[in-house]
């Protein structure tokens, strides 16, 4: 199980919405196979590790990161080619949270008398499709949190100038994330600072949809965003009522999605179920104080990436990560669990999940 997690994690980045699968076919103590979902829309990690066994699979033991599919969907149902080739016993890691799947796989071969185990290495397996899960759970994509800070806390200089907090293999790293979810957030108040262009900058990597949470529609025209608009998606968030027929018009000519939020500023909460129905399974949020804490105010974030360069610049007006009303006793501050800590450079980035 160990080795088909690995495998799973080579499809990391070309799944979405889909799961990471990994699958490993053992013979008399042999691996006669392995191989792992690939792409979205391609076959599953088990028909693909079916499809090239070294011998004859019958008998097999079969493991696999996920309980196997039984429904017709890009492709033909998995449950179909372990009982064509005559697997002997099936070794699951996380159920399916999918309804169209969701313990039904596992039924159908304990039907036709396969011995099946499951939660092997269960809580691996649920990590490494953290994102799956929860978007197939909730419907709302999965929100990660992103910022790069100064050892006193500082996302800028009190003049503005944050060029740049921390070094270039914590810039590389986060590449790697906008290179990973599915969408990048961020508030217009970014936008109109920095004028960014919030694409994965990784040779071969995806680049996420860019999202901006605006209620009054201030996006330029000449930004960066909006000019890009036709190559890279982008989709603006406005109020209801704040969106001029003018405005909103010359967006969507230059290919701007404009999603409009009943209420006078945007739901957040509205914002990420609309997310989930685009089939935006995750978001990485590189937002400015004010959105953030929105965001964390509201429950909406999942994780926490934060990079913290050994720096100190002071200056009580210089922006925080945070901002908003923040928590007033120290008790009940939002903690992180299954925390993780990566050396980056002369940087540190502390991660971990919400704690819910
Ligand atoms: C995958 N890869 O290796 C496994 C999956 O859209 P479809 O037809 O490919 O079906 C996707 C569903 O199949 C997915 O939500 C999950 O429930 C199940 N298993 N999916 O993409 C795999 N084993
Ligand atoms: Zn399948």
């Amino acid at each position: 199980m160990r080795r088909a997690l690995e495998l799973a994690a080579q499809g990391r980045g070309h799944t979405s919405p889909n799961p990471m699968v990994g699958c490993v076919v053992v013979k008399d103590g042999r691996i006669i196979s392995e191989d792992y979902h690939h792409r979205y829309g391609e076959y599953h990690a088990e028909r693909n590790a079916l499809s090239h066994c070294t011998e004859d699979p019958a008998g097999a033991d079969l493991y696999v990161t996920l309980e196997p599919c039984c429904h017709y969907g890009k492709t033909p149902p998995c449950t179909d080619i372990i009982l064509e080739k005559r697997i002997g016993r099936v070794f699951v890691g996380a159920m399916d949270s999918n309804p169209l799947v969701g313990g039904k796989g596992v039924a159908i071969l304990r039907a036709h008398g396969i011995p099946v185990e499951t939660g092997i290495l269960e809580a691996e397996c649920r990590a490494q499709n953290e994102v799956f899960f929860h978007y197939i759970e909730t419907g709302h994509p999965f929100v990660v949190l992103k910022y790069a800070m100064t050892l006193d806390g500082k996302i800028a200089c009190e003049s503005g100038d944050a060029r740049w907090v921390t070094g270039e293999e914590a810039r590389r790293h986060v590449h790697g994330l906008r290179g990973y979810y599915r969408g990048i957030l961020v508030g217009i108040g970014t936008v109109l600072a920095d004028d960014p262009l919030l694409n994965c900058r990784i040779p071969g990597g995806r680049d996420p949809v860019r999202i901006v949470c605006d209620s009054s529609l201030r996006i330029p025209l000449t930004s960066q965003l909006v000019q890009t608009a036709g190559e890279i998606p982008l989709i603006v968030a406005c109020a209801r009522d704040a969106a001029e027929e003018e405005k909103m018009r010359a967006l969507e000519a230059a290919g701007v999605r404009i999603l409009r939020s009943p209420g006078e500023r945007v739901n957040l909460t509205w914002l990420m179920e609309t997310l989930g129905k685009e089939k935006i399974d995750s978001v990485l949020v590189e937002g400015g104080g004010t959105l953030n804490a929105s965001l964390l105010r509201d429950g909406l974030v999942d994780r926490v990436y934060a990079y913290i360069a050994p720096k100190i610049v002071g200056g009580a007006g210089a922006r925080t990560p945070v901002e908003g009303q923040g928590i007033a006793r120290m008790a009940e501050a939002l903690r992180l669990e299954s925390r993780e800590v990566l050396m980056l450079g002369e940087d540190v980035c502390i991660t971990g999940r919400v704690r819910k």
